[in-house]
């Protein structure tokens, strides 16, 4: 644990989702993933709790205003919600090592999590979401050309974090959903993704690509 933090009154626990159909697994929501991965590089410890989403149970209700994950508490018994707030709070309490993402790229890539969802369940193939998605994937290679490996650089920051699991996602529910992928001659985004992907703690805290894909299904065959 970083020196500069007071120690936490109780042990910082994170409420995530647990996988779809298998309530002891560590499941697949990228926000979840986010706040995990900020967790693992900064070297703090913490106890996991898995929220069955599917059957909420009362405790997690009271704590969770909308029901969602993930939820956070920093050892002193408030409860916190949303991936940015909570991320945030942490590079507060535990500057080190610093993971913050310069302003002018703390947007990078913010479009492309909600593209690959609009193409991924969009059943009409001329409504633009697959150009859109493309565009998407096009400016971050461009910008990763330019400044890589990383988004920030050589040095990974809360950016490269948040968009980690949102391309996880993208990767494994194009490929099983519609056969997509992304093209090769983005080979940026490719050695980002490779970069990402082989990371120590992307490695432990990454869902099943069985339950990405469990966790999609119902919003692709909607
Ligand atoms: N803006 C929120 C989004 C969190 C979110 O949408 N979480 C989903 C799981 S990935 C959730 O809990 N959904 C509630 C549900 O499925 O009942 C954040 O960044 O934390």
């Amino acid at each position: 644990m970083a020196a500069t933090a007071a120690a936490p009154a109780s042990p910082i626990e994170v409420c995530v989702k647990a996988a779809t159909g298998d309530p002891e697994t560590l499941g697949d929501c990228p926000f979840s993933q986010r706040v995990l991965l900020t967790l693992e590089e900064k070297k703090i410890p913490y106890e996991l709790k898995l929220i069955d989403l599917d059957n909420k149970p009362e405790w997690f209700l009271k704590i969770s205003p909308e029901g969602k994950v993930p939820v956070f508490n920093g050892g002193h018994g408030k409860w916190i919600f949303d991936s940015d707030v909570v991320t945030r709070t942490i590079e507060e309490k535990y500057p080190e090592p610093s993971l913050v993402t310069p302003p002018e790229y703390s947007s990078v890539g913010s479009k492309l999590f909600p593209s690959f969802v609009k193409f991924l369940t969009s059943k009409d193939p001329n409504d633009g979401s697959e150009q859109a998605l493309l565009d998407e994937l096009r400016s971050l290679d461009e910008h990763l050309k330019e400044h890589g490996p990383f988004v920030n650089g050589e040095k990974i920051s809360a950016v490269d974090l948040s968009l980690a699991p949102k391309l996880f996602h993208l990767q494994v529910a194009l490929d099983h959903f519609k056969g997509w992928k992304i093209p090769e001659n983005l080979t940026y985004v490719h050695s980002y993704m490779k970069l990402l992907f082989n990371r120590e703690s992307f490695i432990k805290t990454k869902p099943s690509k069985e339950h990405v894909i469990a966790g999609w299904a119902p919003k692709v065959n909607a």
